[in-house]
C-alpha cells in the first residue's frame, strides 16, 4: 500500500507564537530534545511507516530547516529506486502568488505529483510531535473505499477551539466538520471531550485533484484544507475520521502540537521526565536525526582556588560535545558543545548547542537559543520581572527565554 503512496509535508508556517525561537528559522527546525528538531518527529514517523517518496513545501526562513534535510534525511532515500524527499520552496509555476492555504501548497506542486502517479496522498504537517504508523490509517482509507480521511484525537472540550471537530458516525463515517469553533460539538459519549482533527489526511489521488483544480478558481476560497476542502466534501463524498489510538495501550495516543512557548517547553520537559509520554529509547519506533561528529558529553570535577565541585546532572538529556565541569544539572536539557562551569547550576532548562554558562551562574526554567554566553554570577528565570526589565522575553507562566544574539548581562551590571 505504501508503495502507493506519496506523502506531502506541511512546512511553510511561520510559527510566529515559537518567537523568538523562530526568529531565524521555520518551526520544523525549531531544536527539541537537545540532538533533534520538531520535523525529526513526522519524519521518523514517516521512514518507520514505510513511506518513500516525500516533499516537504517550505516557505518562511528554511534555510535551517533544508540544510538539516539534506544533512540528516537525505541519505535514507535512494532516487534510483523511485524514492526521495524533496524540499520544494514556493516557485510561482502557476501564478505570482506564494502559497496561499494549505490547500494552495499543494494544489501550486501538483506538477511534481502527477509524474509520480500515486494512488493515495497522505498530507502531514511538519510541526506535531507524536509517533504514528501511517500505514494503519492509508490501509483504513483503502478498506473504507474514502476520498478523504482525517487523523482525528479527543481532546478535552475547552481546548477544542484552536482545532477542527468533528462528528462521527459508528462506523467512523464524518457527519459534520467546523473549523476552530467557538463553541465546539462534543463527542455523543463523553460531553467534555470532542473530536479533533490532527490536521493530517489521506486523499485519493483523482478525487484531490479534482477538489483542488475546483478551489483554485474560486475567489471565495481561503484555499485551506481545514476551512474549506474538508466542509465541502462531507455534503457529497466519502469523508472518515480515523482514531488515532496508542496500539499497544488502546488508549488516547500522546499527540502535541508544540504552538506557543509553554506548550513547546512542556513537551521538552516531557522528554526528561522519568517515565516521558514520548519516549525516545523506544527501540521499536527510533526517532532519527542529523549526528554531528562530536566527542561524547564530558563530566568533570571544577575547580577555584582550593575547593572543588563535581559536574553532575540528573534526570536531564546531554548532548554530545558538552562539558559539565563543576556545574550542576537538573531536569533539563544540555545541546551539543554546551559548557557548563563550577558552581553553576542549570535546573528545568533547555540549552541549545554552544551555550555557555559561567561559573556561579544560576538559571532555572529558561530556554537559551544557540551560542548564547551567559556571564558568571548571572540569574536567570529566579526573577522574572527582572529578566523582562533586561530585554528577556518572559513568559505568562514566567518561562525565560533567550533568543540568538542576545547579549546578556549579569544583574549587577543592569
Ligand atoms: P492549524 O493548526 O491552524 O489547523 P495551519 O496554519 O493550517 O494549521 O497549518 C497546518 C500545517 O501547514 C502546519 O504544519 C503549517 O506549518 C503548514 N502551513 C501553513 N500554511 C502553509 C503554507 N502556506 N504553505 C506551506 N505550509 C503551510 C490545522 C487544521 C485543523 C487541525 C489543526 C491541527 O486546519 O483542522 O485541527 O491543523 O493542528
Ligand atoms: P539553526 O540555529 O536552526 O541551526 P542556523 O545556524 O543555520 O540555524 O541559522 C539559521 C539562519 O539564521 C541562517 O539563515 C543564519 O544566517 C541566520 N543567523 C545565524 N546566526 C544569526 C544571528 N546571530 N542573528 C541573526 N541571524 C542569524
Amino acid at each position: 500500500m505504501m508503495r502507493n503512496t506519496l506523502t506531502v509535508i506541511l512546512a511553510g508556517g511561520r510559527g510566529s507564537r515559537l518567537d523568538p525561537l523562530t526568529r531565524d528559522r521555520a518551526k520544523p527546525a525549531v531544536p527539541i530534545g537537545g540532538a533533534y528538531r520538531i520535523i525529526d518527529f513526522v519524519l521518523s514517523n514517516c521512514l518507520n511507516s514505510g513511506i518513500r517518496r516525500l516533499l516537504l513545501l517550505t516557505q518562511y526562513k528554511a534555510q535551517s530547516l533544508d540544510r538539516h534535510i539534506q544533512l540528516a534525511w537525505s541519505n535514507y532515500f535512494c532516487r534510483e529506486l523511485g524514492e526521495f524527499i524533496d524540499v520544494v520552496p514556493p516557485q510561482q509555476r502557476i501564478d505570482d502568488n506564494w502559497y496561499q492555504g494549505t490547500a494552495d501548497a499543494v494544489y501550486q506542486n501538483i506538477y511534481a505529483i502527477e509524474p509520480e502517479n500515486p494512488e493515495y496522498i497522505v498530507v502531514l504537517a511538519g510541526d506535531h510531535l507524536y509517533k504514528m504508523n501511517y500505514e494503519s490509517m492509508v490501509n483504513f482509507h483503502h478498506r473504507r473505499g474514502a476520498d478523504i480521511t482525517v487523523g482525528a484525537l479527543r481532546v478535552p472540550r475547552s481546548e477544542a477551539s484552536q482545532f477542527g471537530v468533528m462528528q462521527t458516525d459508528a462506523d467512523h463515517r464524518m457527519l459534520q466538520f467546523q473549523e476552530k469553533p467557538a463553541d465546539p460539538t462534543p463527542t455523543l459519549d463523553d460531553p467534555d471531550m470532542c473530536l479533533a482533527s490532527m490536521g493530517i489526511y489521506v486523499f485519493s489521488t483523482r478525487f484531490l485533484f479534482e477538489r483542488l483544480c475546483e478551489d483554485a478558481t474560486d475567489p471565495d476560497s481561503d484555499h485551506d484544507f481545514g476551512k474549506n476542502i474538508i466542509p465541502r466534501a462531507i455534503q457529497d463524498s466519502n469523508v472518515f475520521a480515523f482514531p488515532f489510538t496508542d496500539e499497544n495501550r488502546k488508549t488516547d495516543a500522546y499527540w502535541r502540537d508544540v504552538g506557543t512557548l509553554d506548550a513547546y517547553y512542556e513537551a521538552n520537559m516531557d522528554l526528561v521526565s522519568v517515565d516521558p509520554q514520548l519516549n525516545l529509547y523506544d527501540a521499536q519506533w527510533p526517532i532519527r536525526s542529523f549526528r554531528p561528529q562530536l566527542p561524547p558529553p564530558k563530566f568533570v570535577f571544577g575547580s577555584e582556588g582550593r575547593s572543588s565541585r563535581r559536574g553532575v546532572a540528573m534526570d536531564s538529556i546531554i548532548c554530545q560535545g558538552a562539558i559539565l565541569s563543576g556545574g550542576h544539572v537538573s531536569r533539563s536539557i544540555i545541546g551539543a558543545n554546551c559548557r557548563i562551569n563550577s558552581y553553576a547550576s542549570v535546573e528545568d532548562s533547555i540549552l541549545f548547542d554552544d551555550v555557555i554558562v559561567g561559573r556561579h551562574a544560576r538559571i532555572r526554567r529558561a530556554i537559551i537559543d544557540k551560542g548564547v554566553s551567559i556571564p558568571p554570577e548571572t540569574e536567570i528565570g529566579y526573577d522574572p520581572s527582572a529578566d523582562a526589565a533586561r530585554g528577556l522575553t518572559v513568559t505568562d507562566s514566567g518561562l525565560v527565554v533567550i533568543a540568538r544574539g542576545e547579549l546578556i548581562r549579569s544583574h549587577e551590571s543592569v
